[in-house]
């Protein structure tokens, strides 16, 4: 067996010294004392349903991730009421925009439209493949707010082509621009092969295709569990859409499937932690 990676036998308390970006310190703080590392995905089309899955499972998650562009009744009163719930329940706002043009143009997506992204979210993502211009583009917008941005260095879909030696340039580009704006990935895997908390680097592992019950859909989609994604991989954060919003049994099987993600996340962590 290889040795685990420095990085995820730290608790993530520990790791909020190492960064200075405030959303990235405050994702740490959360995880810590909420003692989760969820994040749910809430991906239905109506804004006014996906506040009520927000509210139901709030309490046991460290972030929210939206789509905006799939809200149907999509409105600045939804941004409104999810950054005061944000703030109520203690969670973070990740829009998953996966941003993917020029920096002047990005730059104007994350700022303006209907959407206003860098108004309402704290973390969103970008893919790297226009080089380095996008994250500059992005950081002229989110950098004076405080926001944070995650690279897209894998993901969680059969046949993607974010692997091998585009992976790798994804984390040497995060590197060059510095952890001011950039706080880790998004990834299958611990990408930030070499980085040392030691030496003071530190970045957040994010990823998308968690399930408990199934392994994939019919689109390509594929499921690992929460331990295989925290121990196994070493991701700080298991994101689940699906798996949570989508079980049946109304309103509190959603808060108790949240609630069980939460509590397998943790086990999974506080594993991973005795390991040393
Ligand atoms: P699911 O219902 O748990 O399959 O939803 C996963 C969410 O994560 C969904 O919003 C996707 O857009 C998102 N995602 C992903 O599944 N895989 C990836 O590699 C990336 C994002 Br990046």
């Amino acid at each position: 067996m290889t040795a685990p990676h420095p990085t995820t036998l730290l608790p993530y308390a520990e790791r909020i010294k190492l960064h200075s970006n405030p959303t990235a310190r405050r994702i740490l703080e959360i995880m810590d004392r909420k003692k989760t590392n969820l994040a749910v995905s809430v991906d239905v089309t109506s804004a006014a349903e996906a506040l009520e899955v927000v509210k139901r499972v709030g309490a046991s998650v460290c972030m929210v991730k939206t789509h905006c562009d799939i809200f149907e009744d999509f409105s600045p009163a939804f941004t409104e009421e999810l950054v005061r719930l944000s703030k109520e329940l203690d969670f973070v706002i990740f829009e998953d925009r996966k941003f993917a043009d020029i920096g002047n143009t990005v730059s104007l997506q994350y700022s303006s439209g209907v959407h206003k992204i860098a108004s309402w979210s704290d973390l969103t993502n970008a893919h790297p493949v226009p080089g380095p211009g996008i994250i500059k583009g992005l950081a002229t917008v989110g950098q004076p707010l405080g926001r944070g941005l995650l690279l897209l260095a894998e993901m969680s879909s059969a046949g993607s082509l974010a692997v091998g030696g585009y992976t790798e340039q994804t984390f040497d580009m995060a590197r060059k621009a510095g952890r001011d704006f950039v706080i880790g990935f998004i990834a299958q895997n611990r990408v930030d092969k070499d980085a040392s908390p030691e030496k003071g680097e530190d970045w957040l592992i994010m990823s998308p295709g968690v399930g408990l019950a199934a392994k994939g859909d019919s689109l390509g989609q594929q499921y690992r569990t929460p331990r295989e994604v925290v121990i196994e991989a070493g991701a700080d954060v298991i994101i689940v859409g699906r798996g949570i919003y989508g079980v049946q049994g109304g309103e509190q099987a959603v808060k108790d499937e949240a609630e069980r993600y939460r509590v397998e996340g943790w086990k999974a962590y506080e594993e991973r932690l005795a390991r040393k």
